[in-house]
This record gives structure tokens, sequence and C-alpha cells, in this order.
């Protein structure tokens, strides 16, 4: 039977001449799309780090040397491997709330100007840390881009206290102005800089280095006025 084996053979080699295209398709592919960013794959995170207390979530110096907002943006692969020296962007639209208990010209800022730009590591992680000024709630809606390809967005809310009470991006004796009356009273929330009450000179000690250097933000975006709500005490 000749003729049968003949059959059969040509019948394997097309089979293995398949299986050969397939994995050349399937290798060229995962080779394509290694190190490229991958949306599904890769993380995004936002979060205070820093000091904090029960009433606020972080309390800001334009020095940056109290609380700060750490966004961490890790780049992988779609086949989850950490993609190193990726470029990553950061596109920001941040609304504010000054308290009621300033007057109507307070705002919050963000010291940044609509956009971050950064590397990632060996490991595919690039780390961000972002000031904000004024008292009061601000909302922050990020989107992540590496490499041109988009992450994802975010949005995220934070009660803040600012040395930097009005948001002008400077503090100044503007700022003392508001935080007077608190001091007199010993009443408001704005002006707890210590976190433990009644408003008393211990808070004005945390704020008297900033005020002393004129503490700036080095860039700073003024947020869109919102009703976002109060900070309760
Ligand atoms: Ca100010």
């Amino acid at each position: 039977m000749p003729g049968l084996r003949n059959a059969f053979s040509l019948q394997i080699r097309c089979f293995a001449v398949l299986i050969t295209s397939a994995l050349v398709i399937t290798g060229s592919v995962s080779e394509a799309e290694a190190g490229v960013p991958c949306a599904a794959t890769s993380g995004r995170e936002m979060k205070i780090g820093g000091t904090a207390c029960s009433s606020a979530d972080a309390l800001f110096s334009w020095h940056g040397n109290r609380g700060t907002i750490d966004i961490y943006v890790t780049v992988r692969d779609c086949a989850s491997q950490p993609v190193g020296g990726s470029d990553v962007q950061l596109g920001f639209v941040v609304a504010g709330d000054p308290t009621d208990e300033f007057a109507a010209s307070a705002e919050m800022r963000i010291n940044v100007d609509s956009e971050l730009n950064g590397t990632t590591d060996a490991a595919g992680v690039a780390l961000f840390e972002v000031l904000v000024g004024g008292c009061g709630q601000v909302q922050i809606d990020w989107t992540a881009t590496a490499d041109g390809v988009e992450l994802g967005t975010d949005s995220q809310s934070y009660c803040v206290r600012a040395f930097d009470m009005n948001g002008s991006g400077e503090v100044n004796f503007y700022d003392t102005f508001l935080c007077l009356p608190q001091y007199f009273t010993g009443v408001g929330w704005a002006a707890d800089f210590s976190c433990v009450a009644p408003i008393n000179f211990f808070d004005l000690f945390h704020y008297l280095p900033d005020l002393n250097s004129a503490a700036k933000a080095e860039v700073s975006m003024a947020a869109t006025p919102a009703i976002l709500g109060e900070c309760a005490p």
C-alpha cells in the first residue's frame, strides 16, 4: 500500500508545517508585545503619604516636609512583565471647595501645571509626589499614559489643610489673617495644625516656619471652584 503510506506521510508533513507556522506566528506576536505598556496588566495608585489626623486626610507645606500625595504607576506589558524606562505622563483635572470657615476669596490649588512626566525604574514603577494648597476638600481626576498608551483614569477626593490656607500659592500674612480668629476663639477646623483641640499657639508654631520662609508652590494650578462638601471636624 505505497499510495496510502505516501498520503499519510503528506498529512504528517502538512500538520508539522501548520504547527511550525503557528509557533512562528505566536512567537512574533509576543515579541512585538514585549515591553509595550498594557492597560490590563499595569497598575495605578494614589495615596496620602506623611502626617494625617482624624479630622483631615493630610496637612501640606509647600516645602513638601509634611503630607504628600504619592502616585504610583506600575507599567507592565501584556505578559505582566515590568516595563523599565517607560515615559509616563500624568494629566490632572482638579476641583476645589475651600472650607466655609474662610472668605469667598480662598481657593485650592495643586503644585503641578496640569501634567507631570516621569520614567519607570527597572521594576516598571514611576513615583510622583503632589502637594495641595488651601484648606477644604479637593478632588483630583488623573489620567496615566505610558509610551503613548493610556492606562486609565481615576478620581479621588481628600479633605486637606495647608499652611497656604487661602490657596494663593504662597504663605504670607493673608493666611495669618484667616487663621487668627480661630486662635482667638480656640475653635475651628482649618487651623488645627497639631490635630489637638483647642486651637492655640501650639498650632501657630507649626505654621510659623512656612510663614517665615514665605513658602511657595514651585508650579501651581488653581483648582476649578466646585461644591464638594464641608470637611467635618
Ligand atoms: Ca496664601
